[in-house]
């Protein structure tokens, strides 16, 4: 498609939205497409692993929910850290609920999630209400939000008419939805409004390993090159390819790892915008 020939800082500068257009200039500024899925439960493994990736992603993808011992005191230290080490963040939430329940789960609770988490995320399934729901919290704030148009999952039910709908949800809110998790770009899905050829949604790719095919439930990995290149998708999501299991994380490994990911992925951009 045409959007996928433009390069990252030339599609920064089209777009409105603060949360989209500071993803794009981070990543143009770090020549880094990656963002890394921190999911360990450890606070202290937690933090030492965004440290150590820190300068090789645009953005850190957090599931805040599955730490032990979560309090604001951790967001603070992840905050030093995306300011030292210039990533944005994501808290990979998942809303899935009405308007009502999702617009509290963002703004309230625990976690926050609204008022440190540049990018979140939600499931389609309730229809373009949890869209306005997250936006009267998210909105005022300057962040955006990805629908689940696809799944990286064996059997995913997110397909077909599922996925055109929710990238039709996503074309009449594009001023709160920034983009999709899905494996593939969506312009060509469902209907389209675009009479100028310009619509432009981040595309972020989860199912991203070098190393491994999946795990043992139903997680399918493929190449930056399969993701970015052949694709065009924009970002890609790299967990248990980083650090493995975690535990007793070895830096050395998991900064390496890191940066091979990070120029496997800004290779796989290279080729696909020559
Ligand atoms: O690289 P992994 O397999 O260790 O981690 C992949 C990460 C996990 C999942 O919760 C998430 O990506 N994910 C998502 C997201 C980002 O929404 C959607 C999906 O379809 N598959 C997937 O793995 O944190």
């Amino acid at each position: 498609s045409r959007i996928a020939a433009q390069t990252y800082a030339q599609r920064a500068a089209k777009h409105a939205n603060p949360a989209a257009k500071a993803l794009l200039e981070t990543i143009e500024r770090k020549q880094s497409n990656l963002c890394v899925s921190v999911d360990v439960t450890d606070r202290d493994e937690f933090l030492d692993i965004i440290d150590t990736v820190g300068p090789y992603a645009c953005l850190i993808k957090t599931h805040v929910d599955i730490i032990e011992h979560f309090d604001l005191s951790l967001i603070e230290r992840l905050q030093e850290l995306s300011s030292a080490h210039d990533f944005l963040i994501f808290e990979d939430r998942k809303f899935a609920d009405i308007g009502n329940t999702v617009a509290l789960q963002y703004s309230s609770g625990v976690h926050k999630i609204a008022s440190w988490s540049h990018i979140t995320n939600a499931h389609p399934v309730p229809g373009p209400s949890i869209i306005s729901g997250l936006a009267s919290v998210g909105k005022p704030l300057g962040r955006g939000l990805l629908l689940l148009a696809e799944m990286s999952t064996k059997g995913s039910l997110a397909t077909g008419s599922y996925t055109e709908e929710a990238v039709n949800m996503a074309r009449a809110h594009r001023d709160f939805v920034i983009g999709f998790i899905a494996q593939r770009r969506m312009e060509a899905v469902g209907t389209s409004t675009d009479t100028n050829n310009d619509e432009d949604f981040l595309i972020l790719s989860p199912g991203v390993g070098l190393d491994s095919k999946g795990d043992a439930m139903g997680q399918q990995y493929r190449t930056p090159k399969e993701v970015v290149t052949e694709s065009g998708c924009d970002v890609i999501i790299v967990g248990r390819g980083i650090y493995g299991k975690g535990g007793n994380i070895d830096v050395q490994s998991v900064q390496k790892q890191a940066e091979r990911y990070r120029n496997e992925g800004w290779a796989a951009y290279q080729a696909r915008i020559r």
